[in-house]
């Protein structure tokens, strides 16, 4: 264990180009559920039921009551310390892009948090996966705030456009819907330069997100994964970190930006 970190520590301390992956692992100990695993599932249904456009035309009622209650729950989640570390390397390497999965908000709510008066905008991350505080308009596509009161007690009662009274639905990206070509493109370019990929809390198993590493590492760069778990990508990690976000993440960074002043 001592072995690998020390092996990260140096490739991080000695890359110029980085790039970081999230999924829900590094929100787990914020207490975001993760999909997959124990304590992955909603009422008994698999995500790959709930989570794609045909769920929504079928029950948009169900869909949104699922949406519903992890957007009010997340809203009463904070960032913890691996977001913080994470916003913090962001902001203090300008060469870092952060990528999530998420929708969740968090790596948003770091970098407020860490950037205090300066401008975080260096530290948002690109959310592949889109943002469940965000409404999209089925019909007109417009984007708009999402509320927290959203009233699922009848497929009458669900949100509407303000504009095209359309059906809203969660700006977040479902099984077999297209990612954002710009925000896809814009992490697949910057897997490409990187020197090295630090991926953080996912199963690696979603597409394409899931390349971002690979692209990273059929360039010629590194691969350094923090999970308690064995994934797909542990094969071709140069490290593997076995254990929590929020401890490997701050214990990684904090090193390696000590090493950076230097
Ligand atoms: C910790 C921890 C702690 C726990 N610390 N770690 C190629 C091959 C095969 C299939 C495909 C392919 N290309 C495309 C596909 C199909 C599909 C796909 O990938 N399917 C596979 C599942 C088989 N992909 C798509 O459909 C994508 N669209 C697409 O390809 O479109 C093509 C197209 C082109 C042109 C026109 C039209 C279409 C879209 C994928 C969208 C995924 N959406 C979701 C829902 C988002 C909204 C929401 O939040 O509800 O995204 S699904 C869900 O999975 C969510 C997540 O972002 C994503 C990834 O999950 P993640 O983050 O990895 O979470 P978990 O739970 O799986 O893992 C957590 C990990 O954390 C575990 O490893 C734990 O061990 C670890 N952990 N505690 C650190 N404290
Ligand atoms: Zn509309």
């Amino acid at each position: 264990m001592i072995g690998a970190l020390e092996r990260a520590h140096t490739l991080v301390g000695d890359a110029e180009r980085i790039v970081v992956l999230t999924g829900a692992g590094v929100s787990a100990e914020s207490g975001v559920p993760t999909f997959r695993g124990s304590g992955g599932l909603w009422k008994s249904r698999r995500p790959e039921e709930l989570a794609t456009p045909g769920a929504f035309a079928r029950d948009p009622r169900l869909v949104w009551e699922w949406y519903a209650s992890r957007r009010t729950f997340v809203s009463g989640c904070v960032p913890n310390d691996a977001h913080l570390a994470l916003a913090r390397l962001a902001l203090t390497h300008s060469a870092t892009t952060l990528i999530t999965q998420n929708v969740d908000g968090l790596h948003h709510r770091a970098a407020e948090a860490v950037a205090r008066d300066e401008d975080p905008t260096g530290a948002y991350p690109l959310e592949v996966h889109g943002a469940i505080h965000r409404d999209l308009c089925s019909s007109c596509g417009l984007r708009t705030p999402g509320r927290l009161d959203v009233d699922t007690t009848s497929a009458e009662t669900l949100p509407r456009c303000d504009m095209c009274a359309g059906m809203l639905r969660p700006d977040v990206v479902w099984f077999g819907e297209a990612l954002d070509p710009g925000v896809i493109g814009a992490s697949f370019e910057a897997a490409r330069l990187a020197d090295v990929c630090l991926v953080v809390g996912t199963s690696a198993v979603v597409y394409p997100a899931a390349s971002v590493p690979e692209i990273t590492h059929q360039a010629g760069g590194t691969v350094i994964e923090i999970n308690p778990e064995a994934t797909p990508l542990t094969s071709m990690a140069a490290a593997s970190l076995r254990g929590l976000a929020g401890e490997l993440v701050p214990a990684l960074l904090a090193e390696t930006m000590i090493d950076r002043k230097r």
